[in-house]
Order: C-alpha cells, then structure tokens, then sequence
C-alpha cells in the first residue's frame, strides 16, 4: 500500500486514501463507521486522517445511519456512515429509506466483495446497489479507481443540493486497495441532473402576491422543506410583513416558534384542532416545502377542500402527486420567499380569520388529564420542554405515542432542533439520531425522549454513548407497551392485544387483563442496562420526583437514561383517522 501525498495529493494512492482523503477535503468532520472484511482498507485508512477525520464506531450499523442522519439534520451538512458488504450492507437499508423519505443527505458507504467475485455470491456479497436502488437519490458501484473523485465530488453534490437524499457508494475491495494518481480536478458528469431552473418565475411570484391580496383566509403549510432549505428567516420574514397564520408538519416543527400568536403549530392525524380546522376552512392554502402525506390530509378529498392551493416545492415530481395544486411553483423556497417577500403587503383583511384562529387555539389546546397523580408522558414532555427553553436543545425522538407527544407538547423555537423519523417511522431512530447531533454539538443538551419500544431496538447504542463520550440523555417514557399500537386496538379492535405487551407473555396485561395504570412487574429493568453499559440511570414514578429526576439527567456530565413510569391507558389526541376528515376527528 503505497503512503499517499496528504498535501498534494498527486502522487499514487490507494483507493481507500482517495475516499477518505475525499471525505475531509468536502469538509466531513465525523463519520460513523462499523468494519468488516469487505471495508477494513477504508477504516485502516480511516486511521491515517485521524487528526482531521472523527471516526465513531456505533454498536449497530443501522445505529451509524441514523446517527449520520441526526447529524445531518442537525447540522445541514451531509452525514456519512459506512459498513462493510453483505450483512453490514444490508444493515444500513432501514436508514437509507428513513433518509430518502425524509429528504436528509446522507452519504452511506459500503464495502464490497473483490470486482471479480461480483454476481457469484462471494461470502458476504449482497447487490447492495440493487437492493438500494429504490431508496436512494442516487448510488454508485465503483468499477474503477480512476473514477472515484469524480463519483465523490457527485456523491455530495446530488446527496445536498435539489432535494437532499441518500446517496450509496459501494466500493468493491480490490477497488479500495489498487492504486493511481488521482485527477483532484476532474469535473461532474451528470447530464440528467439540473436544478437551473429550480426557481419560481417572476409571473408564478406575481401570481402568487395576487392570489395573497385576494384571499380572504390564508393559511401557511410549513414543511421540512423549509428547514432544509435553510428558509426559515424568510418564513419568519413573510409572516412578519403578510401576517398570515402558519401551520407545520412534523418535520416542519421548529420552523416557526411556537410562541408567535401566529403559530398554529402541528397539523395532521394528531395535529392541533386549530390547525385543522383552519384547514378546512381557510380560502388559500401555502404549501411550502410539504409534500401532502397522507398522515397531514388524511382523506385527499376532503383536504382543504375550498381552498385555492399554492405548491411550492423544488421537487417537480412532489407537484401534483397527491394533492392538485392551483398555483404549483417548482422552486428553491427559499428563493421563492425571499422573491416574494418583496411584493407582498400587510393583509390588513384577514383580522377576523386570525382572530378566529387564535380563538380556536383558546378553546382546544393540546391538553392532557393534569389530574392524574402519577406522571403522565404529556407532562413529563411539557416539564422538559420547561426546564430546557433557556438552552440549546436538541430532541430525538423513536416513533410511537412518545413521538407524537413530543410534536406537541415540546415547544420547539428554532429550526434542526427536532429530529423525528417522520415519513418513514422508524423505532429505534431516537437514541442513535442523538448521537449523531451530540457529535456534531458537544456541548448542547441532546435528549432522546424515547419509548421503550423504540429504545430497545437500538438500545446497543448506550455503549457508542459512552465509549465515545457522547453525553446522550435517554427520556424514556415507559409505558411498558407498544403504545400506539395498543391506540389502534383499543379505537378499532376492541381492545384485543395483540403481542403488544412488552413484558413476559404471563403477566396479565399481556392478554390485556391488567388492572391498574401500570403494569404491575416492570420488565426489563433499564436501570440496570444503563448501568451495565456504563451509563448514568434512574427511575421515577412519582409526579413530585419528576423535576429534580429531569434537573439530575440534565446536569449528568456523561450519557443517562432517566427510566419514567408512565401509564399505558394514554390516547394520543386530537386523532383524525386514518383516511378520514377533519369532521371526523376524536377529541376525547
Ligand atoms: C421498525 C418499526 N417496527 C414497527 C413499527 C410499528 N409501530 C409504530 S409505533 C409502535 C409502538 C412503539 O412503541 P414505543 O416505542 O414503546 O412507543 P409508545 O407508543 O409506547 O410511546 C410500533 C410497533 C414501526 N413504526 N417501526
Ligand atoms: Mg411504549
């Protein structure tokens, strides 16, 4: 293995050193990394840009994904993990479809068997490409070493700019070993991907500032694509000048502070009465940087139905997909809002709709039973989202009630202070996404308000936390159930349990006999596991032992997981099911 040129860079080198030489040259600063046979010339080089390159080892691949995802949505730089072919391949495809469904650039690189054992199932071969090819933006198998700055210098170019997503590149082993000088220099050749005309046309912008002066209900449906866009100062900016309400989607929250009159925070299946209802009734609905899931419209129909719609997005293919938009505009939405923020004007016409809004969120704000003597999840999420106000927070969330509650009961202020895996809905997101931002904020609070569902789906990760000082606190919200699906039996299956118990199948709740708030014998014991893995740990079940419970995981210096009885009887409200209507929305 020749030693490459670290300052020139021209004289031979291998193919590994090209990578990773790659990667800190596009100014990666961390990367999640699990070897294998198939991978092991990448991390030996790897080893030899250490001082500028953080290699961190997670317990599971899946875990390196989703920690490179936390780490690109928190930061908005790319995330990059990597693994070895075979089974460490196929164990980055869960967080590869997160990312893809949620837009986050993620670069995932995987090893892979020799060129020449390819398509003869070689011990640890998968066709990781083939496997992915429907869940990445774009993705590579390196069949020659010359190419590979080029297949970088794209990789990060497609995986960042349009619409972000996953790119994979598969780097076969013999490919990682040969050797050349590479072309630093060599251009992109991407003659499919244009993103020149990515921005809103004078006349749509126009349009757009008539369709505003005209309505006489407007409303603003915020989605991630604001924050990735980095367009949250000019939503902040078009709210300012129009004063048209604004309503988000999970991955829209932080987009627009809770605290402005204005905000009429989450939408959706579980989102605010308000918001909704200001759905169904407003006269112009703003799409920005949204993509009409069904978990937001529920019946496509009935969305917003007497609505003008505007669909701004820089995805065409997001344009019309679901919902027809009256006005669709294929932009940049930070462009398109700034473009448009300087036409628009105050809507001095609207005071009677914004009035009515605010009334709205007057008389049916999320609420929760504040009467229950134990803790339940809403106030034990609203006395964290208290306590942490005054200091930069990052939440993670896993999916499941706790992550719909956390939608509601956090009040998020800032922009890429939210990580959920929202299209997809992955469990066990939460613990490693907080690695991945604690990695990239050393000294920010990360907390990853968990279910115990969730949690134990990578729960290996606590090792990562502390093996690689990553002071990660774990909220979990231990219901002892799989929670939301324990909603869906109790609201359409008359409360028959099916395998939804997290404890040993003879306890009584496991057939749904249980008879109290909680489950009489806690299994397993968390507390024990932190410990086990080094970590801090502790229990509460008391309401008056919440606070200082919460005050001792935040001061911890290193990694704790704050084990919180809950209730499992708990019902996520507002709910609109599944493929319904606003009309037909559960309140109590
Ligand atoms: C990987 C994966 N498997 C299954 C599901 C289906 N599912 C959605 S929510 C949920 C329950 C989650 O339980 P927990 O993490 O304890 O959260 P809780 O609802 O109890 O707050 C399940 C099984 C999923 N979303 N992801
Ligand atoms: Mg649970």
């Amino acid at each position: 293995m020749a030693t490459a040129d670290k300052t020139t860079g021209s004289s031979l080198m291998t193919g590994a050193d090209i990578l990773v030489k790659s990667l800190v040259d596009h100014g990666v600063e961390v990367i999640f990394a699990y070897p294998g046979g198939a991978s092991m010339p990448l991390h030996q080089a790897l080893t030899r840009y250490s001082d500028r390159l953080r290699t961190i080892l997670p317990r599971n691949e899946q875990g390196g994904t989703f920690a490179a995802r936390g780490y690109a949505r928190a930061t908005g730089k790319p995330g990059i993990c990597m693994a070895t072919s075979g089974p460490g391949a196929t164990n980055l495809v869960t967080g590869i479809a997160d990312a893809k469904l949620d837009s986050i650039p993620i670069i995932a690189i995987t090893g892979q068997v020799p060129t020449g054992n390819i398509g003869s199932d070689a011990f640890q071969e998968t066709p990781i490409v083939e496997v992915c090819r429907g869940i990445t933006k774009h993705h590579y198998l390196v069949t020659n070493l010359k190419d590979l700055p080029r297949i970088m210098k794209e990789a990060f170019h497609i995986a960042t700019t349009g619409r972000p997503g996953p790119v994979l590149i598969d780097m076969p082993k013999d490919i990682q070993n040969d050797q050349c000088v590479p072309d630093w220099d060599v251009e992109m050749d991407l003659p499919g991907y244009h993103l020149d005309d990515r921005k809103a046309q004078p006349e749509q912008i126009r349009q757009l500032a008539n369709q505003i002066k005209l309505a006489k209900r407007p409303l603003i449906y915020a989605g991630g694509g604001i924050i990735s866009a980095n367009a949250s100062g000019e939503l902040h900016e078009f709210i300012r000048k129009t004063g048209i309400p604004v309503t988000m989607t999970v991955m829209g929250l932080g987009a627009f502070p809770d605290t402005n009159p204005l905000c009429l925070d989450m939408l959706g299946m579980h989102g605010a009465v308000y918001a909704n209802w200001a759905v169904r009734d407003c006269d112009l609905l703003i799409g920005l940087g949204v993509r009409f899931d069904d978990r937001v419209t529920g019946k496509l129909k009935a969305f917003a139905k007497d609505a003008k719609i505007v669909h701004v997005d820089i995805d065409p293919s997001e344009i019309n997909k679901n919902k027809e938009a009256h006005l669709p505009i294929v932009s940049d939405v930070k462009y398109a809002l700034s473009e448009l923020n300087k036409v628009v004007e105050p809507k001095e016409d609207i005071a009677e709709w914004v009035k009515q809004c605010q009334a709205w969120k007057q008389q049916h704000p999320f609420k929760y039973d504040e009467s229950f003597d134990g803790i339940t999840q809403q106030h034990a999420i609203a006395a964290l989202s208290e306590l942490t106000q005054d200091r930069k927070t990052i939440i993670s969330v896993g999916v499941g009630q706790h992550q719909m509650w956390a939608a509601q009961f956090y009040k998020f202020q800032h922009p890429r202070t939210f990580l959920s895996s929202s299209g997809l809905g992955t469990m066990g997101f939460g613990l490693p996404a907080a690695m991945g931002a604690q990695a990239a904020f050393p000294d920010a609070l990360v907390v990853d308000i968990d279910g115990d569902g969730s949690f134990q789906m990578n729960i290996q990760e606590l090792a990562c936390c502390y093996c690689e000082n990553l002071p990660v606190k774990v909220m979990l919200l231990n219901n002892q159930h799989l929670g939301m699906v324990v909603q869906w039996e109790d609201r359409f299956f008359k409360g028959n349990r099916a395998h939804t118990y997290l404890g040993p199948t003879h306890h009584a709740e496991a057939t749904g006999k249980g008879s109290s708030p909680y489950a009489e014998e806690r299994y397993p014991d968390y507390v024990t596991i932190a410990k086990g893995y080094g970590v801090g740990g502790a229990t509460v079940k008391d309401k008056s032992d919440l606070v200082p419970a919460l005050e001792e995981m935040i001061a911890c210096d290193g990694p704790f997981v704050l084990d919180i009885q809950v209730p499992y009887q708990e019902h996520v409200l507002p709910m609109i099911p599944s493929g319904h209507t606003v009309d037909d929305m559960i309140l109590e």
